[in-house]
């Protein structure tokens, strides 16, 4: 059955980083609004806002202290209902962050929990006593340390999973999810599209709150396991469904990382609990549960392999998000592409392949320019909570400053996060002010100035490829082909085809920094894009040069 957001496009705007309005080197509300025809010209129909609700910034926002109004710092209420008056009068669609899992230490029902932990409050929470004058279990938060913090004064602890600043919210107490509920429609109200759904699968905890064997010498263990013990968030999903979103026909994409076995269906099928949820194949390749310090790197094959088990498993379910990256992850052409050979080329294969899957193209903020990694000199020049834990563990588990450093240039969020760069002048366009985070040295040579009217450009073909997703012609067959794995016999290509019974297209991306010769399996009718000024073909041969993608009507 059809959906309205089948055929749409998104983009994340990281707000904080996107463009300040007002000279504070913070990037605004008003800034958003003031680059809407940027995003229209992209052909962006979805924009997803991280969060701006009033927060004092511990997790830049992911820890809410009033869920009804937007920070200062972004801007005012009447300039998100202008943002919103504007993206409809452009036939663009607004997704907030829904972060419910958790608010921040300074929400008032936290306050209230804390003045009587015995009081009405208190259960909006999970306070607990502790173990002699131990926490109640051993878990460890994802950023590092015990999830369990003690009540001054008491032998209570509070949980929190995330930072110490984040107490989760306790979803057990039906009295907590219907304020949420409440909450929830009273933005859809306000002509919302929509949600992400921040770290959703944490909602149901194991209510044994036991210790798990621990994993490391700091005698506590991965989240991991609380969650693989932890049953039933289905239930409390498919309410939260049938209280909200489903009234409103509201698009939904969850951020699950860790859901069950053979449960896709129920989370992303027909009467799923989301219309759909990220795919996070790429970014989990190579990731080690003791910590960064610990990641692998990945091949090619692995990476292609990891992308069409996704689309095979998903693609008779219901659609994910397709991403290379977002404000959690490095940049994607330095996570996907040696540094060496991340050229231009590069990144426009990349984009194809993750545009021309099936599912909904998720594009990050900067990644339609070609965006990269920034160079840490520093951990001083770091503001990410979670990389900071991340830098310490290293160096705990016996790594120089050095190597540590190198480990954050490689995974820190804050890659991700340096100010969107607009053109060459001063910090890049961001700001007239002093920015909040470094600006990438590269802002110069990456630019979206530089790019917009270059027909060669990075952003330029992301507009082609987009184009072609929404062409008369190509679009049911990408946004419902079935997706086929092709030339999986080569390394280091990755070819698939999309196809209905009436229209077929094939992807060859020769991803390697040497030309590769393949046969064609398939008799093709035309091209349709290359990142190439030509593709050398003759009878069944095509000869790819290095990092070139092509897309072909096959017959
Ligand atoms: O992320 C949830 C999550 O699992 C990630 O935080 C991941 O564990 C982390 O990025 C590893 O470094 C969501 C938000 O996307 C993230 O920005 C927040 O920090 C987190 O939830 C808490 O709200
Ligand atoms: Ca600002």
């Amino acid at each position: 059955m059809k959906k309205w957001w089948h055929d749409k496009v998104a983009y994340q705007i990281y707000p904080k980083s996107f463009y300040d309005s007002n000279g504070d080197g913070i990037g605004d509300l008003r800034g958003i609004i003031s680059k809407l025809d940027y995003l229209k010209e992209l052909g962006i129909d979805i924009i997803w806002i991280s969060p701006v609700y009033c927060s004092p910034m511990v997790d830049q926002g992911y820890d809410i202290s009033d869920y009804y109004n937007i920070d200062p710092r972004f801007g005012t209420m009447d300039d998100m209902e202008e943002l919103l008056k504007e993206a409809k009068a452009r036939n663009m669609y607004i997704l907030m962050d829904l972060v419910i899992n958790h608010c921040s230490d300074q929400h008032e029902w936290f306050k209230k929990a804390l003045e009587d932990p015995e009081g009405e409050y208190a259960d909006y929470f999970y306070i607990r006593e502790g173990k002699g004058n131990k926490p109640p279990c051993n878990w460890r938060s994802y950023f590092g340390g015990s999830v369990w913090e003690k009540i001054p004064n008491t032998n209570k602890y509070y949980l929190h999973l995330f930072a110490k600043e984040q107490p989760d919210l306790n979803w057990e107490n039906p009295k907590l999810r219907h304020k949420l509920y409440e909450m929830i429609n009273w933005w859809l109200e306000k002509g919302l599209a929509g949600f992400r759904i921040d770290a959703i699968i944490n909602v149901k905890k194991d209510l044994r709150f036991e210790d798990f064997p621990a994993d490391m010498e700091d005698g506590l263990c991965s989240i991991d396991k609380m969650l693989e013990a932890a049953e039933g968030v289905g239930d409390m999903l498919y309410e939260l469904n049938e209280e909200t979103f489903k009234k409103y026909d509201a698009f939904t994409v969850g951020e699950v990382f860790n859901e069950k076995e053979g449960e896709l269906h129920k989370f992303i099928g027909k009467d799923g609990y989301f219309s759909s949820m990220f795919d996070f194949e790429i970014e989990t390749l190579g990731k080690s549960e003791k910590g960064w310090y610990d990641n692998k790197e990945f091949t090619t094959n692995e990476l292609r392999k990891a992308i069409f088990n996704s689309q095979l498993k998903t693609m008779d379910i219901g659609f994910k998000a397709n991403i290379i990256e977002n404000h959690d992850e490095p940049r994607g052409v330095s996570h996907c592409i040696k540094d060496e050979e991340c050229n231009d080329n590069a990144k426009k294969m990349l984009g194809a392949i993750s545009i021309m899957l099936r599912g909904i193209p998720f594009i990050y903020q900067g990644q339609e320019i070609g965006m990269t990694n920034n160079k840490f000199s520093s951990i001083e020049e770091i503001d990410d909570i979670s990389t900071i834990d991340q830098y310490k563990l290293a160096i705990k588990q016996g790594l120089s400053e050095k190597e540590a450093i190198k480990i954050v240039n490689k995974y820190s969020r804050d890659n991700a996060r340096t100010p969107f760069q607009w053109d060459n002048s001063d910090n890049a366009g961001f700001t007239t002010g002093r920015p909040w985070l470094v600006v990438n040295k590269n802002y110069e040579s990456i630019n979206a100035a530089s790019q917009i009217e270059d027909k060669d450009s990075v952003f330029s073909f992301y507009k082609e490829l987009i184009k072609l997703r929404k062409s008369e012609e190509f679009k049911e067959v990408i946004v419902y082909g079935k997706f086929r794995p092709m030339l999986e016999e080569y390394d280091n290509i990755v070819a698939f085809c999309r196809e209905l019974e009436d229209k077929k297209i094939m992807i060859i991306a020769n991803y390697q920094n040497e030309e590769q010769i393949i046969k064609l399996p398939e008799k093709f009718k035309g091209i349709l894009l290359n990142n190439y000024e030509s593709l050398e073909i003759e009878k069944d041969k095509v000869r790819l040069q290095e990092y070139e993608v092509v897309i072909l009507e096959i017959y």
